[in-house]
């Protein structure tokens, strides 16, 4: 440490703000000229974006140098979310809003030749996760850095983030690498200085310690580095900057100079490939658990290294292993950092030499858990013989945590055979399989749901067993939450503005619930005409994008219906899709007077399907296949038009969510953990039509039902249809019936192809219910439309809808964490 004089000398020289725009000219050409090194004749837009974010991120570790400082002196409680998947987006966009200097750079960026609009064009997104899980991640660290809670992310620096989704010629989805980090990201720094060993593979040994225990210890195998990147993550109207620390692996043995000596230069790089490649892409599945070694040490060597930094940072504090809850939350997020939980036992009882119970008592008062998701092939178990290969020492703390809690479990209800099997953390099948969310549940504290519905079920389908033994207690909900600023304040300026004109402050954006305010203007005609003016040009401006970038021209003065999210069978775009071919067959049937009396309609789509996912990836063909025909169809014209958007993604949702009057969440009941595009677009005055589930309900509940779409079978209906089906076959709804045919006929091109897609609505049942929600759907598209024509209504049920979503701020969700899980308070900056 520096002398007290000499920190003051630091003190004085450290960094000021860019106070005016002419600093921040200055600060741009510095970065242009001494950071990318480039000339003021070879400037072009992407170095200019470059140059720019580099200033923009000097602002921003300024705030992180204090905020650190500030947490190093008081060093309170912690919380840290591990998240195998943070789904940022872009970030300069947001940083300059966090920073309210938006306005300032786009003056100087100007001033210098160029423009803002263009320059953030030119990012490209951080796109680390898959979909809900991951963009929620994104949300919460938003928001823990604006509430100011000492939060940060710990995850991985994937090189490859969620592919790049191509549709083909023919309407198929191929997929190509997202090399996301090739033109540099300025967003990220790397901490040589903050690298730890982790290790696979290997035995298990017994040791003497120095005080002639013995103890078992991990040995052999083969040894990995984690290296440190860090990602600044600015909070909105505060000093606070939170930060999200991502591993990348880097080989221990750099190169292996005896091979190349021996004229084997392949071996010699053989260990720093594999080292490289542990990091090197994200697993593309949604709700979805892919099986695969290479993802069980992903996801060891994220939580190893996360906990090692963890641990070091503790041990700086001094205080005894028992206090380590009081300073220490650890949340996980979903099933993929599991092995954290015998992880951390491992360093307490074999690194640190804590006892057994002491270790044991820790961990479990650290750690919570999130559940995300019911879908059985969601929720990861590993194969006994898998683990003990690559993680022998964790096996065996597993199964040694599967004991004791089994033999507690024993004592509290003896001879209970079958809930011993219920809970058993161990699955007795060919192989033995690991549970991974029982280990969670046994080892955490708490253990949420993501909206009220789900947390239900969660205790209801997922661990009624452990209600049981551990008391309903454990099991709470925390609805999800979306950030205002990035969805609505940064993506929907105008919306913005007018919000803001009309509550007189922007204190809306911190305080989410001020917007019901806006409830009584709804019936006011002269905001109701701004507010819709809104929407048009933020239609517009979709229409643009699409015609720019799809060359399909839709009008905005058609009804916008979107559905954009992964493509699952589950959220059931087929119906959609379906329902679609529906609406075309009555426009074909049509006379003219007829016609003139439909309220035209723009479907769009939109999302990835897992690579893997024969079925979903057939949904999108079949969508394109329709659109090409109905977009064809000169008759129709606009009266109805077909939309897939390729490559959605956080920065195309930014366009997207502002646009839409109507929005589709249309899960079989019981399937959708909770959702959060439903919430954006309320947010955004899009009025929402959606089934019984996940957090449509709750939206319900607070924008009233007068102001939602709803219908569909309720998710306590769905086990008995199902068992129906199965045993009696499934009766096509007549409309379903005719649209069927109208594939079958060739009227989309070969119906072969789409033979696959179309069985899954008989063979063995129609698992996701299309057929059984097909007419309410249908008539609740009719209600749409009807209701479409009245402008006066519409308006009003938009701004209803926006004013009615204060609760779905993620700033309510974090502060429930903190409260409810964490025990943590924020630390004020000023
Ligand atoms: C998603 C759920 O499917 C979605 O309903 C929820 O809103 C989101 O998590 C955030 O909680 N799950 C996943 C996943 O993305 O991979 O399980």
């Amino acid at each position: 440490p520096l002398e007290e004089t000499l920190l003051e000398r630091w003190k004085s020289l450290a960094p000021h703000d860019l106070a005016s725009t002419t600093d921040i000219e200055k600060s741009i050409v510095y970065h242009t000229t001494y950071t990318l090194c480039r000339h003021r004749y070879n400037v072009d837009k992407t170095a200019m974006y470059s140059a720019t974010s580099h200033s923009v991120r000097d602002l921003l570790l300024k705030e992180w140098n204090t905020t650190q400082e500030r947490l190093h002196v008081t060093n309170p409680k912690r919380c840290y979310y591990l998240s195998m998947e943070f789904l940022l987006g872009r970030a300069l966009d947001n940083a300059l809003y966090c920073l309210s200097t938006k306005k300032e750079y786009a003056e100087s960026v100007k001033a210098l030749g160029f423009s803002m609009e263009d320059l953030l064009e030119e990012e490209r997104d951080a796109a680390l996760g898959n979909g809900g899980l991951g963009r929620l991640a994104a949300c919460y660290v938003d928001s823990s850095a604006t509430l100011e809670y000492p939060v940060w992310g710990y995850g991985l620096r994937f090189k490859y983030g969620i592919f790049k989704q191509i549709i083909n010629n023919e309407g198929y989805q191929d997929e190509t690498p997202d090399y996301w980090l090739s033109h540099g990201n300025p967003w990220e720094l790397r901490r040589d200085d903050i690298k730890y060993d982790v290790q696979f593979y290997g035995y298990v040994a017994t040791k003497m310690n120095d005080a002639g225990e013995s103890r078992l210890s991990w040995e052999g195998g083969e040894k990995m580095y984690a290296v440190a990147y860090d990602m600044p993550i600015p909070g909105y109207d505060t000093k606070n900057c939170g930060n999200i620390r991502l591993w990348e692996s880097q080989p221990h043995n750099l190169f292996d100079f005896g091979a190349f000596n021996n004229g084997d230069y392949d071996k010699a790089v053989n260990d720093q490939k594999r080292a490289n490649n542990l990091t090197a892409v994200l697993y593309p599945n949604d709700n979805h658990d892919s099986g695969k070694e290479l993802r069980l040490k992903q996801e060891y060597f994220w939580v190893s290294a996360s906990l090692q930094d963890i641990i070091r940072r503790f041990k700086r504090s001094k205080r005894p292993w028992k206090e380590f809850s009081d300073q220490v939350a650890l949340q996980l997020n979903d099933t993929h950092p599991i092995m954290a939980i015998a992880e951390l036992q491992r360093l307490l009882v074999d690194v640190e030499g804590l006892a057994w119970d002491s270790a044991w008592d820790i961990v479990t008062k650290t750690f919570a858990f999130t559940n995300h998701t019911v879908l059985p092939e969601a929720l990861e178990r590993w194969s006994v013989p898998l683990m003990e290969h690559l993680l022998p020492r964790h096996m065996q703390i597993i199964y040694d945590i599967n004991l004791f809690f089994l033999q507690k479990v024993e004592k509290q209800f003896p001879g209970d055979r079958d809930l011993l099997n219920q809970v058993s953390i161990i699955e007795e099948s060919q192989p033995q399989q690991v549970r991974m969310a029982y280990l969670a549940v046994v080892g955490s504290h708490k253990v949420n749901g993501v909206a009220a519905l789900h947390s239900e079920l969660v205790k209801k389908d997922l661990f009624p067993a452990f209600i049981k033994c551990f008391g309903p207690e454990k099991f709470i909900n925390i609805t999800n939450g979306i950030t205002p600023r990035r969805w609505l304040y940064q993506a929907n300026p105008a919306l913005r503005d007018i919000i803001t004109e009309t509550l007189g402050s922007e204190k809306w954006v911190t305080h989410l619930d001020e917007l019901a305010q806006l409830k009584k203007f709804a019936d006011d005609k002269a905001f109701q005409k701004k507010w819709m003016d809104v929407k048009y040009r933020n239609k517009q401006r979709l229409a643009k994008w699409i015609s720019t970038n799809m060359g399909i021209d839709v009008s905005p003065d058609s009804l916008f219906d979107i559905q954009v999210k992964r493509i699952h069978e589950y959220k059931r775009q087929f119906l959609n899709i379906l329902g679609v071919i529906h609406r075309y067959r009555e426009l074909c049937e049509m006379n003219d007077s007829e016609r003139s009396k439909v309220t035209p309609r723009v479907v769009i789509f939109g999302g990835k399907a897992a690579p893997g996912y024969f079925v979903a990836k057939l949904v999108i063909k079949l969508i394109n296949s329709v659109a090409k025909v109905v977009n064809n169809d000169e008759s129709i014209g606009d009266l109805l038009k077909v939309v897939f958007i390729p490559d959605y993604k956080v920065s195309l949702a930014e366009i997207i969510t502002p646009a839409s009057d109507i929005s589709q969440h249309i899960s079989t009941a019981g399937t959708e953990a909770s959702g959060t595009s439903n919430m954006k677009f309320v947010l955004n005055g899009g009025l929402i039509l959606g089934t019984v589930d996940g957090a449509n309900i709750e939206i319900r509940d607070e924008i009233g039902e007068e102001n939602i779409f709803m219908f569909g079978t309720l998710a306590d209906k769905v086990p008995d249809i199902r068992h129906n089906q199965k045993f009696y076959g499934v009766l096509l709804d007549a409309n379903l019936q005719a649209v069927i045919d109208l594939i079958e006929s060739g009227a989309f091109g070969d119906a072969s192809i789409f033979n696959p897609l179309i069985d899954t609505l008989t063979y063995g049942g129609d698992y996701y219910l299309i057929s059984e929600d097909f007419d309410g759907y249908l008539k609740k598209q009719t209600e749409v439309d009807d209701t479409f024509r009245d402008k006066t209504l519409w308006a009003k049920k938009s701004i209803m809808c926006t004013a009615g979503m204060g609760f779905f701020s993620s700033d309510r969700a974090v502060r429930e964490y903190a409260d409810k899980i964490w025990n943590l308070k924020p630390i004020p900056s000023e």
